[in-house]
């Protein structure tokens, strides 16, 4: 068990010790991380709390939108709009930006979020979470009329400054990136506060373990059957070993198993909707996710490129992800690629 530090000792070292993060972005962090105690506390009063169902309103993706889905967007919002820190936000729960009201003082830095990933399982209490990104605003032009606006949030996933995540799950954990390595906190309930639990994660380059929805099987382009194809023949087809299937539902939850014992994770397009890269949204949910992955020595692209290198022309686009142990993805990635 590690020496008990706390997420904001953790964060303080990173400022002073290795000077890799400045204050402000600090205070982002533990900002974030105190709205995820709260949606925490929401999430776990279930049907107690009256939280759960539907919200009878549909978010930017056509989305029916439970009740949690925007409690947990508006725990983002109040809890990050005062602190000074910030210039906007952007959230899968609103169609445009949100800009720092004038009444609070601005910062540089872009805070882009899924507030609660995975809403189908809220009502089935099964884990669920929060993905966060975090950018620095580029121009900072003062005579500019628009002081932020959406183009600002547009920037490839490799120029995010910090990125994680908040599983709602048995425990609490909040995954974390600022650049070196990733580091994983535990809600410790009686103290309130998160407790570094473990930090140099490394998800393994091989395993045994797919996560995809199989049942748009029928829907996948030749590179995506051909490789669940021969994990599905085991040990007596080309792969020469038997693989198991997990399927969650919730991205956070299939990432957090990847991060802890390595894995798999596929949502490719599919040609349901063949006008559109993929289901899940490039810049606050594959971005996040593809850069703690790597962080912690996985890799993720959308079938083709790496995720990060990405250059995003939509706030809402949405891209195909492919992420987990280093050496099935870049399986799956030559099968796109044939030379
Ligand atoms: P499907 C949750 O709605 C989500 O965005 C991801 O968290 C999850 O991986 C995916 O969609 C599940 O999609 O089509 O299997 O329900």
């Amino acid at each position: 068990m590690h020496r008990r530090i706390s997420l904001t000792r953790y964060l303080v070292e990173k400022q002073h010790n290795d000077g890799r993060i400045p204050p402000e972005l600090r205070l982002l962090l533990e900002v974030v991380a105190r709205a995820c105690k709260r949606i925490s506390l929401a999430v776990t009063k279930g049907a107690l709390g009256e939280v759960l169902g539907s919200a009878e309103s549909e978010n930017v993706q056509g989305e029916v939108q439970k009740k949690l889905d925007i409690i947990a967007n508006e725990v983002l919002i109040e809890a990050n709009e005062w602190g000074g820190h910030l210039a906007a936000m952007a959230s899968e729960e609103m169609d445009d930006i949100y800009v720092v009201p004038h009444r609070f003082p601005k910062g540089e830095y872009l805070l882009l979020f899924d507030p609660l990933d995975g809403s189908s399982n809220i009502d089935v209490n099964v884990s669920i979470g929060t993905i966060f990104s975090v950018l620095r605003k580029q121009n900072d032009d003062p005579q500019a009329v628009d002081p932020v606006s959406a183009a600002d949030f547009l920037q490839a996933g490799n120029q995010q400054v910090a990125a994680g995540y908040c599983v709602y799950g048995p425990q609490t954990t909040l995954v974390l990136t600022v650049g070196d390595g990733v580091a994983m906190f535990t809600l410790d309930r009686e103290q309130g506060s998160f407790v570094l639990t473990a930090e140099g994660l490394k998800i393994p380059e091989d395993t045994k373990e797919f996560a995809i929805n199989m049942s748009n099987l029928r829907h996948w382009d030749a590179p995506v059957k051909r490789y669940i194809d021969e994990c599905l023949q085991g040990k007596e087809g080309p792969r020469g070993k038997d693989f198991n299937m997990r399927w969650v539902a919730s991205m956070v939850a299939d990432v957090h198993r990847i991060m802890t014992r390595g894995g798999v994770f596929m949502y490719p397009w599919d040609k349901r909707e063949p006008n559109k890269p993929g289901k899940l949204r490039l810049m606050y949910e594959a971005n996040p996710m593809a850069w703690l992955i790597e962080q912690a020595g996985g890799c993720a692209t959308d079938g083709r490129q790496r995720i990060l290198d990405i250059q995003p022309t939509q706030l809402h686009q949405r891209v195909s992800v492919v992420l987990g142990s280093k050496n099935e993805v870049d399986r799956v990635t030559r099968y796109h690629n044939p030379l």
